[in-house]
Order: C-alpha cells, then structure tokens, then sequence
C-alpha cells in the first residue's frame, strides 16, 4: 500500500507540472481527490488493514493528502494569477485613444428662419403669440373682413373639416384673438408665426406652410411706421444694403395695402436670374388694418390705427439660402439639411 501511495503521490506531482490550466488542474484533483478518484481508493483499501497498521497507514495517507492538496492550492494561485494578467493585457482600455466622434443634431432650416425674424422683431419691442392650427370660420374669414362670397373662401383654397371649422389659411386669426384679450390695452405689438395650410401642393405650394404675421395697433400708427419697421426688419435679415419699395395692392383686412419688395440680395439691385432683371423681389403683404377688423377685435377705429403684414416662412427662406426647390425643405434628407 505504502508502494501504491508513493506511486499516486509521484504521479500526482508530475502531472501538477504539466497542467496548462485551471481546468485541468479541476480534472487532476477529480481524479485524485474524488468518490472513485486515485487516492480515495485507496484509503478505502485501509479496511483490509490490521488494527495496528490502519492508524499509522491513516497517519501515512493523510499527510500524502494534505501535501497533495497544498501543492495543488498553490496551482491553483499560479493559475489565477496567470489568467488575471492575460484578462488585464486584453481587456486594457487605451484612455488615450481618440473618441467617437458624435454627429450633433441642429435645427431645421425654417425652424432656424422662424427664429431670425422672432428675434428681429424682439428686438423692436413685439411679442410672441400662438394660436390653434384649427379655427373658426369666425376668426379666420369673418373677424378679418372676408365676406361670404369672397373667393378666398372657396373650399378650392381651405381645408374645412366641418362647415364652421378649418384648419386656418393664415395666422391673422392669432392676431384677432389677441386683439380680444387684450382691449382696451395699448399698444397690441405682436408677431403671430406658425403653421398654415392650404388647399394646394406643387412645386411652389406646399398644404402645409409657415407664415409669421405681424400687428401694431396704438394711437396714432402711420403707414410711415410700417415701411420704417419694414425697411427695418429687411436689413437686419438681408443686409445692411438692402433698401425696401411698398407697391399698391388688396387685402380685405387692410386698407390700404401694399406689396413689400426687397432690392435683390444676389444682384443688389441690378437685375439678374433671381430677380428676373428687375432688381426686386416680393417678400411680404402688408397695410394698414382694416377699421372693421379693429373693431372686430374690440378697439374703436376712431381712437386707434394699426398697421399689419404677414410673410411666408417658405420664401424668406429660399431667399435668405438660396434654395431652388421648396419640396427641399420637407423631404428630411440630411444631406440637405446639415448644410444650415
Ligand atoms: C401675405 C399677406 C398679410 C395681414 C397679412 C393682418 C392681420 C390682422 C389684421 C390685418 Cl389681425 N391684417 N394680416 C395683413 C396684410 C397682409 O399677409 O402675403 N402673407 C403671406
């Protein structure tokens, strides 16, 4: 017996040497350790032994046990210590590299437009005012003096959703409901942007667009105010160089009313592609309000004037970037848009 325990001890020691892993040092202390493993067997053998040897061979096999465990312990630290290093080489993080760059997002062309002429208009004491996108045949044709028959009103150019309710072709709307909560205080100094929509879609109409309106009413407003402000507004968002013409025109809720025209921001004025050689282009609709729409908003056309514009978002900022196509604005294609 004693023959046989040198034999697994010398065994047992050899392969130690020649493990090349946790896993297999697992194995050896299995075959060695285990219910039927190597030494177990053979301290079952021992109930073959007389009473005077059992202890002594107990003794014997014991310490061959408790050596064989501690070397294998040691193995096992080798091991650990091994594959913690491999893990460390491996799984180093290189806090020197250079990051992901990470793509920011930014805001859309009209967003950023819509933003410019707010601030413009900040600046010379107006506030902001929204409104609903869905209106009452009230405060989008009645309150602005359209008519019944008026043909701005045909189902050709409004989206109703039921006889009396629409989605609004304009923000005037806004205006009017301003109008209303603030009477009798002076002055109404408001810039009214937002969505509009209208029953039309080609390549320069698009169902839905963005308009911003504006709406001066005090004492004493002249039709000078307007074209200062105007004049004004043009520069700031064109060009210090611009200079502005007012032509005659009609809108039912001002009176009178004029076109606004801006000296071309590509030619300056001396004609060209853009401006069809007039040296001119049309931003806005303005005039000074109409007394029916001042009191349909509460004021008293004897006390107060007002002047009013509304321009579309769409082409101030074709103009102010130079894009050809307007269906450009809202096909979402990022190479397009990350250019503002
Ligand atoms: C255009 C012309 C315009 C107005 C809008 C307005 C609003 C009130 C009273 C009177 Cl509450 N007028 N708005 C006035 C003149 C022109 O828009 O071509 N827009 C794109």
């Amino acid at each position: 017996m004693k023959e046989q325990l040198q034999k697994i001890k010398e065994e047992t020691q050899e392969q130690l040497v020649k493990l090349a892993s946790s896993e297999e040092l697992q194995e050896l202390k299995i075959r060695v350790f285990g219910k039927k493993g190597t030494l177990t067997s053979l301290q079952k053998q021992m109930g073959a032994l007389s009473a005077e040897e059992r202890p002594l061979m107990g003794q014997i096999i014991n310490d061959v046990r408790s050596q064989l465990e501690k070397a294998c312990e040691a193995k096992l630290k080798e091991f650990e210590k091994q594959e913690l290093e491999i893990r460390l080489r491996e799984e180093r993080i290189d806090i020197t590299l250079p990051g992901y760059c990470l793509s920011r997002g930014h805001q859309h062309p009209l967003s950023k437009v819509i933003e410019e002429i707010e601030d413009i208009f900040i600046g010379m004491g107006f506030s902001i005012v929204e409104g609903p996108e869905i209106e009452t045949d009230y405060y989008n044709f009645e309150a602005l003096n359209l008519p019944k028959d008026h043909p701005a009103r045909d189902m050709q150019d409004t989206f109703f959703i039921t006889e009396d309710i629409l989605l609004r072709t304009q923000t005037s709307p806004v205006q009017v409901r301003t109008m209303e909560k603030l009477v009798p205080q002076l002055p109404v100094k408001i810039i009214a942007p937002g969505k509009v929509f209208r029953n039309d879609d080609d390549a320069t109409h698009s169902p839905m667009f963005h308009q911003v309106e504006g709406l001066l009413v005090d004492k004493g407003v002249r039709m000078s105010d307007l074209k200062g402000i105007l004049l004004y507004f043009s520069r700031q968002m064109f060009g210090e160089s611009r200079e502005i013409r007012l032509r005659p025109s009609f809108f039912p809720f001002t009176e009178p009313s004029a076109e606004v025209d801006v000296s071309c921001m590509l030619c300056g004025g001396t004609g060209c592609r853009l401006c069809k050689g007039t040296g001119w282009i049309e931003i806005l609709g303005s005039g000074m309000v109409h007394p029916r729409v001042l009191e349909m908003g509460g004021y008293d056309p004897k006390e107060v004037t007002g002047f009013a514009f509304g321009m579309g978002v769409e082409r101030i900022a074709m103009l102010k970037y130079g894009i050809e196509d307007m269906r450009l604005l809202y096909d979402n294609d990022i190479r397009f848009l990350s250019q503002f």
